[in-house]
């Protein structure tokens, strides 16, 4: 219906499924020969026809059509006065990977419902299909967990000394004023919404995959429950980069039973495959000195602090497993031994991933050399102070998803390609998509293009289209990322 809607109001058509399609002007057919998330989309004088034989499909010949018309429709919005006018094409379309991902980080800083409602607009303009919700971290804890109060009463918010200048002024391009405010900063998702952005992304052919950060990056489920850390009195939610006493105890039974309890809720909730649950970054130093370490390391006989967290990790997976799910993790689960069944999500750069595919595992691939966009698009002097680093926008069009050296058996096990957006310095809606454009339109085409056919300057051509629909639209983006004139390395 979302699609009925939006073109009756530019339109007028008339849209029909399947039976009493005859005189419609657009026509949906079921087409079963088709494989999942293909389409065949045929315009021909006076009738649009559109086949496929799944949901996902009947999205994706809508989204392509959309951009068939004039550079005047992104996310709903129209121009009004404009000739609307479609080309006669016939196209035959279908998905190069499985896996076409974005993460939002909602801990570092919080997006509402409608901002992330508007993350999968764009997604599905993309043709992505999942939804990384990076959801828990050290700054704050955003899923309402039932039978755990204290991670949305406390773990949810933070008091700390946030600029409140540089949140409310036009940001790019002007020195910003220093000056702070106490204050407290902060939110979560209630079960009842997660339900309600499970079903729109649903609509959209997006599949939600949720992530809680275990066991390092926990700060404010430590600070909610003190007894699954490594410290006897209350912590604070973090507030700036640098957290304290972040580590859950894999030596404490307290920690399982949170670990239980998080997982039958998130089961409940999120109704597809995977559970994300972070594994990257622990700091393991206060294991080190942690008595209940201690004594676990003598019963399992761990030799060293990776096999503590390997040890940890797999008995996750078997919570996990147990409830149906599989287990993805980032590419630190692979130190002191992956968990037998875990799929890992490769970031530390692209060994982890090519490691776990030659040990028969599942992968998704999201360097931080192709696919982070908290890093900056342009060079420093045509950029606003956000990110710590560059990523150009040739870097992610030029990034090879599956190398040479592998075999096509091994090729397989590369589900796709994820881009990462990281909030530490993003703090509302127009850096996200400031930060976001145009790099995630060169690493959607990773995911759907067939590599053959992806061109530098095909990809840069198309993309001048884009850029007019988002002028158009009034989102932000980095027109540094793509300047004719300057030649990136690579290009
Ligand atoms: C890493 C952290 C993440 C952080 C990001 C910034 C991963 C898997 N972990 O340090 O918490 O926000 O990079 O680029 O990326």
């Amino acid at each position: 219906t979302r699609f009925s809607d939006f073109f009756k109001t530019v339109s007028g058509y008339r849209i029909s499924v399947e039976k009493e399609a005859k005189d419609a002007d657009i026509l949906v057919k079921l087409d079963k020969d088709l494989p999942n998330e293909a389409y065949r989309l045929d315009i021909k004088r006076n009738k649009i026809e559109i086949r496929t034989s799944s949901l996902g499909g009947a999205v994706y010949a809508f989204e392509t059509l959309k951009q068939l018309f004039p550079p005047v429709v992104m996310s709903g919005k129209v121009q009004e006065n404009v000739k609307w006018r479609v080309p006669a094409v016939s196209i035959n379309d279908f998905p190069g990977y499985g896996w076409r991902g974005y993460m939002l980080d909602a801990s570092r800083h919080f997006f509402t419902v409608e901002q992330v409602k508007k993350v999968l607009d764009f997604m599905a303009e993309l043709k992505l299909n999942r939804f990384h919700w990076h959801l828990t971290d050290d700054q704050g804890w955003r899923v309402e967990i039932k039978s755990l109060p204290n991670l949305t009463e406390y773990g949810a918010w933070r008091v700390g000394y946030i600029n409140t200048d540089e949140r409310k002024s036009e940001w790019w391009g002007r020195p910003v004023q220093k000056k702070d405010e106490l204050a407290k900063y902060g939110g979560y998702y209630s079960q009842d919404q997660i339900r309600e952005i499970v079903r729109y992304a649903k609509e959209r052919n997006i599949e939600v995959i949720p992530e809680v950060d275990f066991p390092g990056h926990a700060q404010a489920a430590v600070a909610s429950y003190p007894e699954i850390g490594c410290v006897d009195k209350q912590e604070y939610v973090a507030t700036g980069g640098v957290a304290r006493n972040n580590t859950m105890n894999p030596g404490k039974k307290e920690t399982y039973d949170f670990v239980r309890k998080v997982i039958v809720e998130l089961t409940e909730l999120f109704p597809y495959e995977y559970i994300h649950i972070g594994g990257d970054e622990c700091n393991k130093d206060q294991w080190k000195k942690d008595p209940f370490v201690a004594k676990l390391m003598k019963t399992e006989s761990l030799e060293d602090m990776d096999a503590v967290q390997s040890y940890f990790l797999k008995e996750v997976e078997k919570i996990v497993n147990s409830h149906g799910k599989k287990m993805m993790g980032w590419d630190e689960i692979l130190d002191g031994g992956l968990a037998p069944n875990a799929t890992v999500m490769s970031w530390r750069g692209t060994v982890g991933g090519m490691k776990s595919v030659k040990m028969g595992h599942d992968v998704v691939m999201s360097p931080n050399s192709a696919c982070y966009l908290d890093l900056k698009q342009g060079q420093d002097s045509q950029e606003p102070n956000l990110g710590y680093g560059h990523l150009f926008l040739s870097d992610s069009y030029n990034y090879k998803l599956v190398p040479d050296t592998l075999n096509s058996e091994e090729a397989k096990r590369i589900l796709g390609i994820q881009a990462n957006m990281w909030t530490e310095s993003i703090t509302d809606w127009g850096k996200l998509t400031y930060m976001t454009f145009p790099r995630l339109h060169a690493i959607a085409e990773k995911g759907w293009t067939n590599e053959k056919r992806q061109s530098w300057d095909g990809f840069v051509n198309r993309l001048r289209t884009h850029m007019k629909r988002m002028d158009v639209s009034r989102i932000r983006y980095a027109k540094s990322a793509f300047n004719p004139r300057f030649k990136h390395e690579g290009n």
